[in-house]
């Protein structure tokens, strides 16, 4: 059979193409099982959907849902797809989470719940061979004006998953630099975390599973995207890069045994491993982690089940940085009972781990699904979603501020932890300006902005840069005044203190 795969474009159009490393994984599985399938990107081109799919002519359109900022999109490509009388298949983290919207709405005809290559591959052939559909695992359907939920399906073996074949988009076009590479793209080697963080997708959504692939096959499409298309970098997107030494060293050393032209980068957790362990990724390529660190306040680390401290997070930052890997701690900010005491803590805790690492700030965005969301809708603090209107209404809400702080002081606070990333001095940092490496740096990520030029085109190009121009004057403005808010967070001091 023809099938479609789509990812939607994001609202603003101000995000940047985003590695449709699910959409891959798809099409490479019902390629080996003889359907034709083509990927339209429309997060990586503008191209017209409706030339794409009139064309291409496909038994079924299968639709991308991540995240909330693709909604408007989504709805009009479902829509031209039923105008045509051709079905649509939702899938993804969101679509999973609002299955039940997506069908009462009249916007999916099936929606697959959790992973999709399997349900999809089962779908087209019972489809194909006019079976019943209720009993394929991990589908939700119509059936009687209701949402009908078959069996839960049970994780696919990681074995069992194809090996990506990139030649399905252009990987060149999704390259960007980043540290000590130019061409950085994502590849996965794991599903799942055994975390149980709460305002993470991964409980809901993996059952706190995590399934490893073979290594082979991430090692054939690293050597893939190396050798065919001279890729330099690697991000792997697992949400957990390894749980342990065993997995650390082989995956390592199997990096290394390639040698080949590359570094990489991963997501890791604080207190899995030693200066030792980072010494030897760092010798077999790594180059950047980030840690999820959320927060410096000993409460909110407990309230949201990180299961980690600050001593931890400390010990981490000074060894992995020691071993010369670059540091990208992520914190949130505006947590449920989160208050000015808290916030200080989240600040001490950032200039302490400053000299070695470039902290990222986000505001909360409680995701629908997650343990996080379900608490603020008992609560009352947060409207439960019962519709993709108001789905797209509340991106516009992201970012709400949950603590006992007024707003701005949020703001003041994200804004000063921005700007020292931006203006961060830590040694690894140091030495790679003076060895003239890419980084991520503004510089590198404006010139990535006019690269795109050509392909997005300047109506793309030109309001991106204007609303990064608007965000950058935001930031100077909320760390240039508010002298008393400054003080209180202990933000006017930009000296580190001793560890
Ligand atoms: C790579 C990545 C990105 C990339 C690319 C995203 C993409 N296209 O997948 C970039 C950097 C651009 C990105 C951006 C964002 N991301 Co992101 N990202 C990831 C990351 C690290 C890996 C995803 C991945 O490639 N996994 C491997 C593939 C094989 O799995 P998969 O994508 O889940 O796909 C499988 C299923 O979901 C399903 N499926 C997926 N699509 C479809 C389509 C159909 C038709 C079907 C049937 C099935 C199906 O089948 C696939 C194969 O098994 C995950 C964390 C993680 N490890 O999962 C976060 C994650 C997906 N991102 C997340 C978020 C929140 C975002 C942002 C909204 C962040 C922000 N605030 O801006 C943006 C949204 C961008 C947008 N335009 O909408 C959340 C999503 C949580 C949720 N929705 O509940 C995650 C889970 C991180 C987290 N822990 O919070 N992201």
């Amino acid at each position: 059979m023809k099938v479609i795969l789509i990812n939607p474009m994001a609202k603003s159009n101000r995000e940047p193409a985003t590695f449709p490393l699910g959409l891959l994984s798809i099409a490479s599985h019902l390629k080996r099982c003889g359907h034709e399938v083509k990927i339209l990107d429309r997060t990586s081109k503008a191209t017209s959907y409706k030339k794409v799919i009139k064309k291409f002519a496909p038994d079924m359109v299968g639709i991308s849902f991540l995240s909330s900022k693709s909604t408007k999109d989504a709805i009009k490509i479902s829509n031209y797809s039923h105008s045509l009388g051709i079905p649509v298949i939702y899938g993804n983290t969101l679509a999973s989470a609002v299955a039940d919207i997506l069908l009462l709405d009249g916007y999916a005809d099936y929606v697959a719940l959790g992973e999709g290559e399997f349900v999809f591959e089962e779908l087209l052939e019972a489809l194909e061979n006019k079976k019943k559909v209720e009993n394929i695992p991990g589908l939700a359907l119509l059936k009687d004006g209701k949402t009908y939920y078959t069996e839960p399906r049970p994780f696919a073996d990681g074995s069992a998953l194809p090996v990506i074949d990139w030649s399905f988009v252009d990987p060149v076009s999704y390259a960007r630099p980043s540290y000590e590479c130019k061409k950085m793209v994502f590849v996965y080697s794991s599903k799942g975390c055994p975390a149980r963080c709460s305002f993470c997708f991964n409980e809901t959504f993996h059952k706190r599973m995590r399934r490893a692939r073979p290594l082979e096959d991430v090692l054939t499409e690293i050597c893939d995207l190396v050798e065919n298309y001279g890729v330099d970098g690697f991000f792997f997107g697992d949400e957990l890069w390894s749980v342990g030494k065993k997995e650390l060293y082989e995956k390592c050393r199997a990096l290394k045994e390639l040698e080949l032209p590359f570094v990489w980068g991963c997501h890791l957790r604080v207190g899995l491993f030693e200066q030792e362990d980072y010494e030897y990724m760092y010798e077999c390529g790594c180059r950047w982690i980030f840690f999820g660190v959320e927060t410096g306040s000993p409460k909110i680390l407990k309230q949201i089940n990180k299961g980690t401290d600050t001593d931890g997070i400390i010990k981490a930052h000074r060894e992995a940085h020691a071993a010369g890997i670059a540091l990208l701690p992520s914190f949130i900010l505006g947590f449920p009972d989160e208050q000015e005491e808290d916030l200080r803590k989240t600040v001490s805790l950032i200039k302490k781990i400053a000299p070695y690492s470039n902290p990222k700030a986000f505001y909360l965005s409680p995701l629908i699904g997650t343990q996080l969301y379900s608490e603020l809708v008992e609560g009352n603090l947060l409207d439960e979603i019962y519709s993709l209107k108001q789905l797209d209404a509340q991106w516009n809400k992201m970012g709400h501020n949950f603590s006992d702080v007024p707003r701005k002081d949020i703001k003041i606070i994200y804004s000063h932890i921005v700007w020292w990333s931006i203006t961060n001095r830590s040694p690894v940092t140091m030495e790679r300006k003076r060895k003239k490496i890419g980084f991520s740096h503004p510089a590198n990520a404006l010139l990535a902005v006019l690269k795109s030029i050509p392909q997005n085109g300047v109506r793309r190009v030109i309001p991106n840069l204007l609303y990064s121009a608007t965000e950058f004057l935001k930031i100077i403005y909320y760390i240039s005044f508010f002298k008393k808010i400054k003080k209180k967070y202990v933000l006017h001091k930009t000296e580190s203190a001793d560890v």
